[in-house]
């Protein structure tokens, strides 16, 4: 089944490097790409130039397929969602909201369009709007989260879906591939094990704490706002849970919140900075070059097929 996601996208692995805001960028995708998997430059953070320029890199360092992330509560969702159909970009990948608006322009430019769904509801929706397949990600993601759990959301929105599904939270290894293989996944995303990667730009006392991440370490932030963020417990992440408890007004969870991701990525900040992570981290060991990740993600995901078989 996994085939018809690569003859869609044109790759040799079904995996999608999940996009992480300041973190995947052209240094990360292209690595990805060049090695055979999906790459996805993440937009959270820039304008449409600044998008423009990454994809410039990118295209400088490799001739593959990549994809491009739209924030959808990015306050430059409008532009960069034009930025990529000047650039005849291949794929779309989307996040936090819905895409609809942007899949005329999009589709009629020849892009591929895999947004993610956190519920079937939206998935459904997406869908209908035209979409070539979703992203089923699970509350146990890393960044922002919705409700479900990948065990439980994967298979309801394989059954209420006509399009592939791309199964996303908690995968780290070949088990978590086999597992949403069984759940009906045509594919796979996987984002906090490619923030280790040897190409991954993000500051290294960034890595160091997935590196040591174990499985109770993250928690879920701004569950109050609406926008709840699965982040690696630390003080800002305590100060937030605090403030919340005393029903802190949006004002005062933004002031707290603002520019943390930055202060985490650039700065190395492991204290106020803002360490976004998903709960699989504590299966996450070592710093390997996108290749190797990719290598043994699918080498470990055929072996543990083939085990199956046998028993
Ligand atoms: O988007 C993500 N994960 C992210 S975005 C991000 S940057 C950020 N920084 C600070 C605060 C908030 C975000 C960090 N991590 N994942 C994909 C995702 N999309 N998760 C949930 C959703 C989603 C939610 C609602 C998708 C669609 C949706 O639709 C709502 C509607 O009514 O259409």
């Amino acid at each position: 089944m996994y085939a018809d996601i690569c003859k869609m996208l044109g790759v040799k692995y079904p995996i999608i490097q999940g996009a992480m805001a300041w973190i995947s960028d052209s240094s990360l995708v292209s690595a990805v790409s060049e090695a055979g998997g999906i790459g996805v430059l993440a937009t959270g953070h820039l304008d449409g130039e600044g998008c423009r320029a990454e994809i410039k890199k990118i295209r400088e360092k490799t001739n593959k397929p990549f994809a491009v992330n739209i924030m959808l509560l990015s306050a430059f969702a409008d532009e960069i969602a034009k930025v990529v159909v000047e650039e005849k970009v291949a794929m779309v990948t989307t996040g936090a909201g819905s895409p609809g608006k942007y899949m005329k322009a999009w589709k009629e430019a020849g892009i591929i369009v895999i947004p993610v769904a956190p519920s079937v509801a939206i998935a459904k929706r997406m869908e209908k709007d035209g979409a070539d397949a979703v992203i089923a990600e699970g509350c146990e993601s890393g960044g922002h989260v919705g409700k479900i759990t990948t065990m439980a959301l994967v298979p309801q929105v394989v059954d209420a879906l006509n399009i592939p599904v791309i199964a996303a939270g908690g995968i780290a290894d070949g088990r978590g591939m086999a597992a949403a293989t069984m759940l009906g996944a045509s594919g796979f995303q996987i984002g906090t094990r490619f923030l280790v990667a040897k190409e991954c730009t993000v500051h290294q006392n960034y890595k160091d704490r997935i590196l040591k991440a174990k499985d109770i370490d993250t928690t879920t932030t701004g569950n109050s706002t609406g926008h709840p963020v699965r982040v690696i417990r630390n003080r800002l992440a305590r100060e937030f849970e605090a403030l919340e408890k005393q029903n802190a007004s949006p004002e005062e969870l933004d002031k707290l919140g603002k520019g943390a991701l930055r202060r985490a990525v650039i700065d190395g900040d492991m204290d106020y900075g803002s360490v976004m992570s998903g709960q699989i981290a504590g299966l996450v060991n070592k710093e390997q070059t996108a290749q190797e990740i990719l290598e043994d993600l699918y080498s470990d995901y055929l072996r543990v097929l083939e085990s199956y078989k046998r028993a």
